[in-house]
């Protein structure tokens, strides 16, 4: 998989793509993020990227030239999905994970200031997406929400298949407990059915805890989860 990502802040990459899981994953050629940093492609000799809103108000605007060039020459001919990060977009869940995980290949633009110039929506954008209800400065924490989220689910980028199917998400339910030793720890003691070594017993128990703890945190999820 490839994943191009279009910012102003491309330092900002560096860090979370470069430790633990996702890090392995790029060292083992299962994905390869290439940063572009959108003042390259920014107007005139000062690289404009920004100008005020037609019609007044508050804040910049990104122009869309540098956006259009930045896109055009990553993709050339190739059509791939174009995914701008917006607090508009539709909600980034597990399931819309999956579907970008399908992909071989896509670009993710990072918004940024009051937005972007409608024109990047109507005629440059595939998707736009989101990670939650609350506003962030710019797309980037977004940008790598999801990528984290996508890379993980590349076969391979993970120790086991289970490990994603067991996922909190994965099944529409939250994870059940997890316990490793000691056996008892200040006096709280891990379930016994869990030593018990009876499997359709251990996997009896987790389904009923995921279930319960599904109702207690999220009851939401509930509704659309496969029982
Ligand atoms: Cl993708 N961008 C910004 N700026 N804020 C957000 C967001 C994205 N998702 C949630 N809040």
């Amino acid at each position: 998989m490839r994943i191009d990502i279009v910012t102003l802040f491309p330092n900002m990459f560096s860090g979370p793509f470069d430790e633990s899981i996702v890090r392995r994953a790029r060292d083992n050629k299962f994905v390869e993020i290439v940063i572009h940093n959108l003042r390259d492609y920014g107007l005139g000799m000062h690289r404009v990227v920004d100008d005020y809103p037609y019609g007044g108000g508050s804040g910049m605007v990104l122009v869309p030239e540098p956006l259009f060039s930045a896109v055009e020459a990553i993709k050339g001919e190739s059509r791939i999905p174009v995914i701008l990060l917006t607090p508009q977009g539709r909600l980034f869940t597990q399931q819309v994970a999956e579907e970008l995980a399908a992909y071989s290949r896509f670009i993710l633009v990072c918004g940024h200031y009051e937005g972007v110039d409608e024109r990047v929506r109507e005629y440059l954008v595939t998707d736009e997406i989101s990670i939650g209800d609350y506003v962030l400065t710019g797309g980037e924490p977004a940008a790598m929400v999801v990528c984290d989220a996508v890379v993980r689910l590349i076969p391979g980028v993970l120790g086991s298949p289970e490990s994603v199917r067991d996922d909190s998400h994965s099944g529409g339910l939250l994870e059940y407990p997890q316990y490793t030793r000691p056996q008892i720890f200040r006096g709280w003691e891990v379930p016994p059915v869990l030593l018990s070594g009876n499997h359709a017993e251990i996997a009896r128990w987790r389904r009923e805890q995921a279930v319960l703890r599904t109702l207690a945190r999220r009851p939401d999820l509930l509704e659309k989860a496969d029982l």
